[in-house]
């Protein structure tokens, strides 16, 4: 095996989202053919890329969407919180067709972007590492908890390598003071990325975030233990930003942030019971 582990055919889900076209752009040309997938329209498909339209809630056009794969890196799927309905079709019965299909067609290894909303509940003063509990603080970040057990799932059973990927906040600079801990560059993101394609494993947990001055909140010894090692820190953007923070103290606790403020019921007594 060389350094893209024999890949051919790499799938890219949610390729028409803020992340997939970031890979799609980074990773163009260091695997024979990208095939490029999207429930949204993608911009067409240029040399070395297959673009294939598809609902990951329907499980016969996710079949043929994995026809010929090798790995799958799977961005697809609902990125914030929302209903039930439509967390259900992108992101439960997204990933069990995915998953399902990957295994009968033989595809070698998923990386899943989760997310720090399966583990949103923490406080900041804690610092928890990849063998933590997972505590969602949304249904959104139910939905992650959901996939990395599945993704763990097939990986030991049988056999389709599996790398979970806790994003923090993957965009161009960080937006609050929060991001300062949670900052995950792009260039960082495709590092990480090259890591989950190319180390030899059979299920792991990482953190997507940078190496961040504010870091402390995510222990991930574990991704540099694979190979991990980020480049990028958000203390350059802490002056502009470092000034906003939330009006809720459930937000301003923990990791998830607003995702934990949003629909908490009761006040500032309710935060404080039940947030441990
Ligand atoms: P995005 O919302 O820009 O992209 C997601 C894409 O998935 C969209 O293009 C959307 O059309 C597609 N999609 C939604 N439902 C679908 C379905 N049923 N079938 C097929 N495609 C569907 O999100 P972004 O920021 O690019 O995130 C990519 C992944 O990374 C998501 O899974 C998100 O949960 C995860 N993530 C992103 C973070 C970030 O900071 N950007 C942080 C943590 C996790
Ligand atoms: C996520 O999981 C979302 O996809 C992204 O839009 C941000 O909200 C990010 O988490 C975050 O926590 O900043």
């Amino acid at each position: 095996m060389n350094g893209s582990q024999g890949i051919q055919r790499l799938l890219i889900t949610g390729a028409a989202g803020q992340l997939g076209k970031l890979a799609r752009a980074r990773l163009h040309g260091r695997y024979p053919v990208l095939r490029l997938s999207d429930i949204a329209d993608i911009a067409p498909a240029g040399e070395g890329e297959e673009v294939m339209p598809c609902n990951l809630a329907d499980p016969f056009a996710v079949a043929d969407l994995c026809d010929g794969v090798d790995a799958i890196l799977h961005l697809g799927g609902r990125s914030t919180e929302a209903d039930w309905p439509t967390i259900m079709a992108a992101n439960i019965h997204g990933v069990v067709n995915l998953w399902e299909a990957a295994r009968r067609s033989g595809v070698r290894r998923i990386l899943f972007a989760s997310s720090n909303h399966a583990i949103g509940l923490y406080r900041r003063s804690e610092t928890i590492d990849h063998r933590d509990r997972m505590r969602p603080d949304s249904r959104y970040g139910v939905s992650k908890v959901f996939g990395e057990s599945l993704a763990e799932l097939y990986a030991v059973k049988h056999g389709l390598r599996g790398f979970s990927i806790r994003i923090g906040s993957c965009l161009p600079e960080p937006l609050d003071a929060r991001m300062l801990s949670t900052w995950l560059s792009p260039d960082d993101f495709i590092r990480l990325i090259e890591v989950g394609l190319q180390a030899d494993y059979v299920y792991e947990v990482v953190y997507g975030v940078s190496a961040n001055s504010r870091g402390g909140w995510w222990d991930n010894a574990n991704a540099f233990r694979l190979g991990y090692q980020p480049k990028d820190d958000s203390e350059r953007f802490a002056a502009k930003v470092g000034h906003l923070t939330f009006d809720h103290p459930a937000a301003e606790l923990t990791h998830g942030g607003t995702y934990v403020s949003a629909e908490f019921e009761g006040g500032d007594n309710a935060v404080a019971a039940r947030l441990p």
